[in-house]
Formats: C-alpha cells, sequence, structure tokens
C-alpha cells in the first residue's frame, strides 16, 4: 500500500503514457489544476516521458516501467494515458497499492478485460478507479442531465447525437469509429438516462464520404435501445473537413434541449454570416478536462473517487462490442452485462 500523504501537500500524481492525451494532462496538473502536481511520468519510450518531464518543474521523476513510477516517492494517484491495450495490468497493479485512478477511455480494450478489472475492484470493497468520460464535466451536458433529473423536460423519448471529427487520426479504422468515438455518445446515453443500453444496430453509408481514407466506413447511424424502451441515434462522421463538432437533442415529452450549438463571436463579412468551429476535442472540451481533472484531484485528496467507475467503462465496452459486432451486416446485435456488483450502486 502506498504511503500517506503529508496532509496539505499537493497530490502527488504519476501519469503513466506520455504520448498525445498524457502530455496534455501533465501539462494541464501544473498549469491549470490546483492541489496536485507531477511526481512522475512513464513511457515505454524513455525519450517520450523524458521530453514531458522537461516541460514540468524539476523534481518529476521518468520511468519505463509503469508500476516503478506508481510506487516513485511522492506518488499519491495515478492517471493512465497509455495505449488502452497496456491499461488492465496497470489498473491491477494500482488497484494492488490502493492508489486512486483516473484512466483515459476505454477503461481496457474487451469487456471481457473491462469485467476483470470491475470484479478486482469489488473485490476490493471500495472504488479506486473513475474513467476518463470528460463530457460528463462539460456545462452543457451538465445542464442537460441536471434538467433531465429535475423533470423539467418531461419523460425523455429519444436522443439524437451528432459526433464530427475534422478528420482521422492514420491508422483509424471502422472498429474504433465505435470504440474510440462513439464510446462517448455511449457513456452519455447510459448516464442522461440512468439505465443500460440493450441493443445496438450500426448502418454504414456505401460508398463512403471521399475524404475516408481507404477501408473506413465514413459516416455511420449508430442506433441504441435502451432498458427503458428509449430509441437514441448517433451520427458518426470521423473526416468531416471542416472542424470538430458534438451536438445532442434530447426529445422529451415536454420538450426538446439541445446542446453543442456554436456559440463565441458571430462575424458577418463578405456577404455571408457565421463563426469559427473548433479543430479538434482539446478545445471544444478544454474546460471540461479542467474540470474532471480538478474534480477527481479534490475527491483523490480526500482518499475518494467520484465520477464516471469501472462499471460504466465495463458498460460502455460491452455496448461498443456489440456495436463493432453489427457493423459488418447492419443486424441488430443485444447487449449482454454481467450482473452489476453492489459497489456501483444500482
Ligand atoms: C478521440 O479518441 C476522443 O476521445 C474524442 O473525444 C473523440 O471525439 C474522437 O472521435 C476520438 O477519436
Amino acid at each position: 500500500m502506498a504511503q500517506p500523504r503529508t496532509p496539505g501537500s499537493p497530490l502527488g500524481v504519476a501519469v503513466i503514457g506520455a504520448g498525445r492525451i498524457g502530455a496534455d494532462h501533465a501539462r494541464r496538473i501544473e498549469s491549470r489544476i490546483s492541489g496536485a502536481r507531477v511526481a512522475a511520468v512513464a513511457d515505454v519510450e524513455e525519450a517520450r516521458a523524458k521530453a514531458v518531464a522537461d516541460t514540468l518543474p524539476p523534481g518529476c521523476a521518468v520511468h519505463t516501467d509503469p508500476v516503478e513510477a506508481m510506487r516513485a516517492p511522492g506518488v499519491d494517484a495515478v492517471l493512465i494515458a497509455s495505449s488502452s491495450g497496456a491499461h488492465e495490468p496497470q489498473l491491477l497493479a494500482a488497484l494492488g497499492l490502493g492508489l486512486p485512478v483516473l484512466c483515459e477511455k476505454p477503461l481496457t480494450p474487451t469487456a471481457e478485460s473491462a469485467l476483470r478489472v470491475v470484479e478486482a475492484e469489488a473485490r476490493l470493497g471500495r472504488r479506486r478507479i473513475q474513467v476518463g468520460f470528460m463530457r460528463r464535466y462539460d456545462r452543457q451536458y451538465a445542464e442537460l442531465k441536471r434538467m433531465l433529473d429535475a423533470g423539467e423536460l418531461g419523460r425523455p423519448l429519444m436522443i439524437h447525437h451528432q459526433h464530427r471529427n475534422l478528420l482521422s487520426m492514420p491508422r483509424f479504422t471502422t472498429p474504433m469509429t465505435i470504440r474510440d468515438s462513439v464510446v462517448h455518445e455511449v457513456d452519455v446515453t447510459r448516464w442522461l438516462l440512468g439505465e443500460e443500453i440493450t441493443a445496438v444496430r450500426v448502418l454504414r453509408v456505401d460508398p463512403p464520404t471521399s475524404r475516408a481514407p481507404e477501408g473506413l466506413s465514413d459516416p455511420q447511424l449508430v442506433l441504441f435501445e435502451t432498458a427503458g424502451g428509449r430509441i437514441v441515434d448517433t451520427e458518426i462522421l470521423a473526416n468531416s473537413g471542416f472542424g470538430y463538432q458534438v451536438r445532442c437533442e434530447v426529445v422529451a415529452e415536454g420538450g426538446t434541449a439541445r446542446i453543442g450549438e456554436e456559440t463565441g463571436v458571430r462575424v458577418d463579412s463578405a456577404g455571408r454570416w457565421g463563426g469559427a468551429i473548433p479543430p479538434g476535442w482539446e478545445e471544444r472540451f478544454a474546460e471540461a478536462y479542467d474540470r474532471e481533472l480538478q474534480a477527481w484531484v479534490d475527491a483523490a485528496a480526500r482518499d475518494e473517487v467520484t465520477g464516471p467507475s469501472a462499471w460504466d467503462g465495463y458498460a460502455a465496452q460491452a455496448v461498443c462490442e456489440a456495436g463493432v459486432a453489427s457493423q459488418p451486416t447492419a443486424s441488430r446485435i443485444p447487449v449482454h452485462l454481467a450482473p452489476r456488483p453492489g459497489l456501483y450502486g444500482r
């Protein structure tokens, strides 16, 4: 078990994985989050870990072994931003040390491995893992959730999501459109409605947009059925070519509520009106990441973990697996979940 933290001292975070999101989180902890510091950075490529540590105040340890980083002096909590295939042993090691964890999505690459993590945490008997579903911390999504929970819109009937990326990353595959991108709509749907997704169907546009790289199905329409009989659709467009847009509209008995419309400065010029569209999620969800990390740090300082749970990570993974199974034939695939351990409530 980890050494108890000196009261009042900043929470020492070990950042595991120094790629795009890991480096972003490390910088965010140092520049925007109060009550925390990066005590160690680990990456399989030492030079990459060192490059991130060099941007931080002196005293940040550099490791290639994630478990050594978790055991480094002054480490009180772990932020996992490595590739998802490496998450399971890292999560189990952090559980073994009793450390609070923020793990980037997806929790693990398969529902089977995610369930092993859920079971390990349930055996420990206390929540240690938060999954990085940062949209729950976005002010607009949070307001939508508040309105639904307060019953201001009446009974929700349907949700329409739109998820458009500027362009797909190199080596982005058709299954990744579900596992990496639509996984956010899976989580938001479960969270907003407070119920599980029970079946998935994915329809592909064929031929795809000419902007898509060879072999990538793009765009697609993903349909969810939920335990309460609601229908939810998601348009996923990985290569919009014009920017990053995430929108969500809830249709309820008492009206509709929509978020993700562009705000900001409207410019009228040269016979047109308009404004800017952000290029990516780092810009669109910058504040949500700040709020997510601050909430995690504040809870970890109390030795608690709140926010999206390992169960949420597992359930999302099970839905994504059904989605990937549906892609080749567009058939309706039911989602089967293991019984939910009592640790995660009802
Ligand atoms: C990426 O991995 C993310 O998590 C972004 O939030 C999402 O919008 C994007 O589609 C994914 O590739």
